[in-house]
């Protein structure tokens, strides 16, 4: 694990994208605001309980003339950043590649033969930068048997339901994710799953480790899959959202933030993180041997805020000027 691990803790900054339908939706849904809680956009399906059919309507705002993958790994190269995680498949359920698993993949219903994972591998591979994918393994929203912790769509799974959706979705994709893009350099797992008092099993956990060791056994596995830190299946820490400064002796860690509260596109987001405040956590999870992975959220069309651009720019400057290479 070691060796594996290895140009990760080297590496120190990456980009995160999220992007999926709910980049559509910016934040709003029928003239309204996320409802309660976070200001999380990629959340809005749940908070704002749209119907799978309204939701899925969202994918004909994608403009598929004008998406190039190529110009995030470009931003990505300029900020200094040396690996890329994009959502591959939210909470949401909707798998943004081209996926014969599963129909409610964004190219479908989109109606595009394009696959943007695809082109977002042949650009990182042309431009030397790493990729790995974020996968909703507990939560999906969409499947009538993917987990909805607070019950708020009404779902009530049995344990042998559960199984259901992750022998026919989440393995599947899984496979698919790791044979059909080259080279993967991580699986970035979200939610914490104590499998002891869910409907998740200890086993499910380790069907997911036995087949991305037997498919790609360098691509790297975090903390998030929900094993405790520490078990030599889990190649490092991720902290929570935004969450600084650690101090592990014994494996490597990340922190993931935002440039200014959400994940995903929000049109209503006001309050931007200064360039020197994004320095700053960064070096101070680098002083701490840890590293950063800073999000972006393109719109529907592809295109970043301006306000994100001109961050990660000038981090990119200070970093050519200061950093190591
Ligand atoms: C969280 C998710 O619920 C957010 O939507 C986001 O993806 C963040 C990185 O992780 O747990």
């Amino acid at each position: 694990p070691e060796q594996r691990v290895k140009w990760f803790s080297d590496a120190r900054f990456g980009m995160f994208i999220h992007w999926g339908l709910y980049s559509a939706a910016e934040g709003i849904w029928k003239g309204e605001r996320l409802r309660n809680g976070n200001n999380y956009a990629e959340w809005i399906r749940y908070r704002n309980r749209i119907s799978k059919e309204e939701y899925g309507s969202l994918a004909g705002r994608f403009n598929w003339n004008k998406i190039n993958p190529e110009e995030w790994v470009l931003l990505a190269k300029k900020a200094g950043m040396k690996y890329i995680i994009i959502t591959a498949k939210h909470h949401d359920g909707v798998a943004i590649w081209n996926s014969r698993v599963s129909d409610y993949n964004l190219s479908r219903l989109s109606h595009t033969s394009r696959d943007v994972l695809k082109e977002l591998a042949a650009a990182c591979k042309k431009h030397g930068m790493k990729l790995g994918f974020y996968y909703s393994h507990w939560l999906d929203w969409e499947h009538p048997y993917g987990w909805d912790h607070n019950r708020e769509l009404a779902k009530n799974i049995t344990g042998k339901e559960y199984n259901k959706y992750w022998q026919e979705k989440v393995l599947p994709q899984l496979r698919e994710l790791l044979t059909n893009y080259g080279e993967v350099a991580m699986l970035w797992f979200d939610m914490w799953v104590n499998y002891k008092s869910t409907v998740v099993q200890k086993e499910q956990l380790e069907q997911v480790i036995k087949l991305v060791r037997e498919l790609q056994p360098n691509c790297l596995i975090n903390s998030r899959l929900g094993l405790p830190a520490g078990n030599p299946d889990i190649d490092f820490e991720t902290m929570g959202d935004n969450e600084l400064g650690a101090v592990y002796q014994d494996h490597p860690w990340e922190t993931s933030g935002t440039i200014a509260h959400s994940w995903g596109y929000n049109a209503l987001e006001n309050q931007w993180k200064s360039t020197s405040q994004l320095l700053q956590s960064l070096i101070g999870n680098v002083s701490l041997n840890g590293g950063f992975t800073l999000n972006i959220g393109p719109r529907a069309d592809g295109s970043v805020s301006y306000e994100g651009i001109r961050r990660l720019d000038d981090m990119g400057k200070w970093l050519a000027k200061n950093g190591e290479s």
